[in-house]
């Protein structure tokens, strides 16, 4: 029977996560976890991920055998403070790693991102194996974090597994901190004031994801047997790319009335470092991964359930 940790649950991707985790093994097999308290989850522990000795006694007391380490600083509030963004992107990823090599949990999952990317990458159709020169501080924690998975794994055989998101695009819990947030941003601002401030250009093209596709992708990278699994750095994974202005477009074919605005600001730079499409053909091969939202699902489901969200 599988026990399931989730760090950084509170998170974008986390909440909705721990949902799908706990429809596949039960409400008490996966333990919810983060920084700050929340009141309306029965399998919820307060958790400091800088916090090994508080770790290491949930995991031996609840008998964990698997962990999602999301907690992570994103791209854009990473750049405010380095030295914690480092701090807890990396040491955080390092004691969940001791705990696999020392035998106490059997599978982990590291999320990396598209932000290991840099300004010398090749911006279309990126490759798996390519150049990392982020520009960030959170890029570098990542991929830093990804050879410390492939190095745990050879050298210890610790299962980790891991993929490389592109921005995520949701409506239960608001994303913080990211350069693709605009693309959530965008849809709550339609709705709530008819208009919406870009901090990115209109052409900034980026790769996005919605967020069943990136919950469906992780769980099916988790069951994959483990013998089909080629990369324990971090597989590239690609759904959609679009620009500010086409998601803008799309969004006024639905809300005549809604308009954009365009004022870049630190997190073009940013934008401008990472890729625009990507090459996806390890995570096809290896573990049969197929998206299904296009843009225009996307800004269908979006707008179509933000809506009741927003105003009933
Ligand atoms: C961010 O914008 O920092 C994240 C990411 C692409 O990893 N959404």
């Amino acid at each position: 029977m599988e026990k399931v940790l989730v760090t950084g649950a509170s998170g974008q991707l986390g909440s909705e996560l721990v949902a799908a985790l706990r429809e596949k093994y039960g409400v008490m097999q996966v333990i919810s976890s983060d920084i700050k308290e929340t009141n309306d989850d029965p399998n919820f522990l307060m958790l400091d991920i800088l916090n090994k000795t508080r770790l290491r006694e949930i995991v031996v007391e609840h008998k964990v055998t698997q962990v999602y380490h999301l907690a992570a600083i994103l791209s854009a509030s990473g750049e405010w403070d380095p030295k914690k963004t480092w701090n807890v992107n990396l040491n955080g990823l390092l004691s969940i790693l001791n705990l696999g090599r020392d035998g106490l949990i059997n599978k982990i999952f590291f999320p990396s991102t598209i932000a290991v990317h840099g300004p010398h990458t090749p911006k279309q159709d990126t490759p798996q194996f390519t150049d990392f020169t982020p520009s960030t501080v959170y890029g570098i924690s990542k991929v830093t974090g990804e050879l410390w998975c492939n190095y745990y794994h050879q050298r210890y055989g610790v299962d980790v597994r891991s993929i490389r998101y592109p921005g995520i695009i949701s409506w239960k819990t608001k994303p913080h901190g990211g350069t693709t947030d605009y693309a959530v941003e965008i849809f709550y601002d339609a709705i709530e004031k008819g208009t919406y401030e870009c901090f990115l250009k209109e052409d900034t093209m980026l790769p996005m994801m919605y967020i069943d596709d990136a919950i469906n992708g992780t769980i099916q990278l988790m069951d994959a047997d483990k013998e089909k699994l080629s990369l324990r750095t971090s597989y590239n994974l690609a759904a959609v790319s679009f620009t500010p202005k086409q998601i803008s477009d799309l969004i006024k074919q639905k809300m005549d009335n809604f308009s954009i605005s365009y004022k870049p600001d630190f997190r073009q730079a940013i934008a401008d470092s990472w890729s625009q499409t990507i090459d996806d053909n390890y995570a096809r091969k290896d573990w049969n991964w197929n998206p299904k939202y296009d843009l225009e699902d996307i800004v269908e489901t979006m707008l179509k359930n933000l809506n009741i969200k927003l105003n009933g």
